[in-house]
């Protein structure tokens, strides 16, 4: 559905890193192509987001301030914690003073103060929720939301919202997307594996070693060193597996690299939202081989565009590394151009904001 006039959009990205650094990690992908695509679809966008922040093609203004604590090293019962000078604060404020112009705000960020804040502001707050359940407070502050507005908020896959409980039964989720014309198919790969993510626990590459270290293929990690110890006890665990880093690339050079991959682990230990990575591989053709857990679970067609294995069975993995062969390669980049490229993307978001914009109704002059 095409909207008969365009939308003056506001994105709050998160405060945990500057856009383009890769500490924002998936989220900074998914602000930049949902930008991108509602730009194509003919709407106008503006993003928020912390000193140092950059993404082509899109007007960002940036704050100064400190970073917040990322969410999910946090725990459960964690308190909600402003550092001093929060950029967080700061992106906020900086949207309230702005706010007028624009015909709605959609908060990237995963955290309290964009939830409680909402119903201070004048222009509808939409927000994209970019990780599963981690804090009762989150938890709160998001069911809240729901309860007020159900159609502002938004998740990538129905797993993910599920993790909030059954409140969310009726919430939009978009899937994610990517800029295919970036991505290109690779027919005949080398025999190399590749895996890919912000190297950290949650991610559990220590089972994707596990399991190239009993098939014997080599395997290629690219993504932030975010925990260096977490990495150098997985290749203590595992001296015979033939793992080597690959650095933390920028979307060309990673999609050049990962295309020639054979196959793509996904292992994660947590409900991983959606995990962009899923589609990056199956852009270039790379079956993927994922637990059947989270976003990578809704994404893979199971013996068809990878293989879906048992959650935290490397027995599972180290099966599915031996029959990869078995899938066509032309069949992994044909779903992504059906399911997630920027257009496709781009139709599910403009769905959701219809729902969540409103004609802005003539406010009485000071009624209480
Ligand atoms: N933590 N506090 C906080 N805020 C975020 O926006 C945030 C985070 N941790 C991880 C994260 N965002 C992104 O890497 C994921 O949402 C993809």
């Amino acid at each position: 559905m095409r909207m008969s006039n365009s939308l003056d959009l506001l994105f709050l990205s998160t405060p945990v890193g500057a856009l383009g650094t890769g500490l924002g990690g998936g989220v900074e992908l998914t602000l930049k192509n949902i930008a991108q695509a509602m730009q194509e679809r003919g709407h106008r966008v503006r993003v928020i987001a912390p000193e140092g922040s950059q993404c082509e093609g899109i007007a960002v203004s940036t704050v100064p301030g400190t970073l917040q604590v990322t969410a999910q090293t946090q725990g459960r019962d964690a308190s909600i914690e402003l550092p001093p000078h929060p950029v967080l604060g700061a992106m906020w404020e900086k949207a309230r003073q702005q706010q007028q112009p624009f015909d709605l705000i959609v908060n990237f960020a995963y955290d309290w103060l964009p939830f409680y804040l909402t119903p201070f502001f004048e222009v509808p707050v939409a927000h994209l929720v970019s990780m599963g359940s981690i804090s009762e407070a989150m938890d709160e502050v998001i069911l809240n939301s729901i309860d007020r507005n159900p159609a502002s908020i938004a998740f990538h896959t129905r797993s993910q919202a599920e993790t909030f409980g059954e409140r969310t039964r009726n919430c939009t989720c978009l899937g994610n997307g990517i800029d295919l014309s970036l991505y290109d198919f690779c027919e005949t790969p080398v025999d190399r594996w590749a895996w890919v993510g912000r190297i950290a626990p949650e991610k559990g590459l220590e089972d994707a070693v596990a399991a190239v270290a009993r098939t014997g293929v080599a395997l290629t990690v690219w993504g932030k060193m975010q925990f260096p110890e977490y990495w150098e006890d997985v290749r203590r665990r595992y001296p015979e597996a033939k793992v080597e880093y690959g650095g933390f690339l920028p979307t060309q050079a990673l999609q050049e690299q990962l295309g020639r991959c054979r196959g793509f682990l996904m292992t994660p230990k947590w409900v991983e939202a959606f995990g962009n990575v899923t589609i990056e591989a199956l852009a270039c053709g790379v079956p993927v081989v994922a637990y059947r857990r989270g976003g990578p679970s809704e994404i893979v067609r199971d013996g068809e565009t990878g293989w879906l294995v048992e959650p935290d069975r490397v027995d599972g993995l180290v099966q599915a590394i031996q029959q990869i062969d078995k899938i066509d390669r032309r069949t992994c980049r044909r779903q992504a151009e059906a399911e997630f490229s920027i257009p496709a993307l781009g139709e599910r978001v403009e769905t959701w904001l219809c729902r969540v914009w409103e004609p802005r109704r003539h406010r009485g002059h000071g009624q209480l």
